[in-house]
């Protein structure tokens, strides 16, 4: 099914200058970026994301982290993405995350594990939502597309 995945460039991610390789992974995987930008997550706005995470000893230096640099925030569009983004990613802890996957990589961490993607359908509707208003969203389709998968695929 055709879906779109909440995805962030975490500060670390940024501070490595490691936006492009990583941005390059989801291209030549033939993802559609559809929305894209740079900002600074405000305390407030890693309460709303972090929501399930708010009351648990880890927040506080988690909030600190997500909010100590500049992030890049994605809404990122193909088919099956937000499984398929979640295991481009591999674990979240860098330290055992599989070799080949983006945190396995290039991350040895559990908190700096340089991209969020979302987990499910739910989580990427709210997250979305957060990030980018309706009209921050360009819908295109690609030229290409045929050339990266038959018409009756879906
Ligand atoms: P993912 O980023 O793979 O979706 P989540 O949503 O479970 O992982 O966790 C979000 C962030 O919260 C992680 N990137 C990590 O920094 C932090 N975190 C999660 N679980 C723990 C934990 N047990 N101890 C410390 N930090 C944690």
């Amino acid at each position: 099914m055709l879906e779109r995945s909440l995805v962030l460039l975490k500060p670390d991610c940024v501070e490595r200058r490691l936006m492009g390789s990583i941005i390059s992974r989801f291209e030549n995987k033939g993802l559609n970026i559809v929305a894209m930008k740079m900002l600074r997550v405000t305390p407030d706005l890693a309460k709303q994301h972090y929501a399930e995470h708010v009351e648990k000893p880890f927040y506080p230096s988690l909030e600190e982290f997500i909010t100590s640099a500049p992030i890049v925030a994605m809404a990122v569009e193909g088919l099956d993405v937000i499984r398929l983004i979640r295991d481009m990613l591999g674990a979240t802890n860098g330290l055992t995350a599989a070799p080949g996957t983006i945190r396995g990589d290039y991350s040895s961490s559990r908190q700096m594990n340089l991209v969020h993607a979302s987990d499910s359908p739910e989580s990427a509707k709210r997250e979305l939502e957060l990030y980018f208003t309706a009209d921050e969203i360009c819908d295109h389709e690609l030229r290409l597309t045929p050339s990266l998968r038959a018409a009756d695929e879906e």
